[in-house]
């Protein structure tokens, strides 16, 4: 049976790079249930790739994600409340938790504002590059929640309590620049040069050492909960693995013969 169309996200996996672009500019690309069905789709499919080097996420338009659809939790005449830990269960945790475990880089090409859990969903990713007029918006206090999808638990590791807190109780936007300044983001790049930035990141995945990238991700993911010698540990046996890769011993080759390596990703 043929596979059902995407119509929320974009989706691509070449030279082992998947790309996945959220896709509902005129609502700033925020989730509806039916995306999170495309994003967990394209997910079956990454987690599944044997040759999987790495992942990027954007979004369309001038957002980059503006958090849950509104318009899904409009309120009823009648007055009727909602459980919210259903779609946070359901979609949110897997979502968070299967990008972190992806056993390879996912960057984010911040495009636009990221509000609610779209903040979260850029503060998941391991590497982003935000473009100059981006911002982030801890939205959820403005409508009487929380932080959620990761965020309270992404906010103060990535920033100290101090700014987690002044953030996430008055949602005050925060520019891609200051952003930089926080820890927030890697890089931020001029709008007009995030295209390129794009193509540059996925360059370098597709060419990149990623048992290596993916060992990098386990260590540093690990270590803020991690005692120092738990972390030994785990660097020790994830060295260990990684001095039997075709990449390890390429680049020892090339180091000696003073040469660019070609990684295999292997
Ligand atoms: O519910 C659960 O399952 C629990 C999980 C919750 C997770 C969450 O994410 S809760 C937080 C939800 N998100 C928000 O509260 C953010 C709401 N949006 C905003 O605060 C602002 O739109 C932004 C700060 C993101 C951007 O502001 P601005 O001025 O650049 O754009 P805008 O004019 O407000 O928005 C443009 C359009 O997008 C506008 O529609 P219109 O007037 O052109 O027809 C706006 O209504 C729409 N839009 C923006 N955000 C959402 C949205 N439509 C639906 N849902 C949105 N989240």
């Amino acid at each position: 049976m043929k596979a059902a169309p995407y119509t929320q996200i974009l989706y691509t996996l070449e030279n082992g790079v998947g790309r996945i672009t959220l896709n509902r500019p005129e609502r700033l690309n925020s989730f509806t249930a039916v995306m999170h069905e495309e994003l967990a789709r394209a997910l079956d499919e990454l987690e599944a790739c044997a040759g999987l080097r790495g992942l990027i996420i954007t979004g369309a338009g001038r957002g980059f994600c503006a958090g849950q659809d509104l318009s899904e939790r409009r309120p009823a005449g009648n007055g009727e409340r909602r459980d919210l830990s259903l779609m946070l269960e359901k979609h949110y945790r897997p979502l968070i938790m299967r990008l972190r475990a992806l056993p390879a880089p996912v960057v984010c090409l911040m495009n636009g504002v990221a509000a609610g859990a779209g903040a979260s969903l850029v503060l998941a990713c391991d590497v982003v590059v935000a473009a100059e007029s981006a911002r982030f918006v801890q939205a959820f206090s403005k409508i009487g929640l929380l932080p959620d999808a990761g965020g309270t638990w992404f906010l103060p590791r990535l920033v100290g309590s101090a700014r987690a807190m002044g953030a996430a109780l008055f949602g005050e936007p925060v520019s891609a620049r200051e952003a930089l300044d926080w820890g927030l983001v890697w890089r931020v790049v001029p709008d007009a040069e995030l295209a390129a930035a794009a193509e540059e990141m996925a360059q370098r995945l597709a060419a990149g050492p990623t048992r290596s990238y993916a060992a990098i991700k386990q260590a540093l993911h690990a270590s803020s909960d991690n005692t120092l010698a738990g972390q030994f540990d785990l660097e020790t046996r994830l060295q260990r693995e990684l001095g039997y890769t075709d990449d390890y011993l390429e680049g020892m080759r090339a180091f000696a013969e003073k040469r660019a390596p070609v990684f295999k990703g292997t």
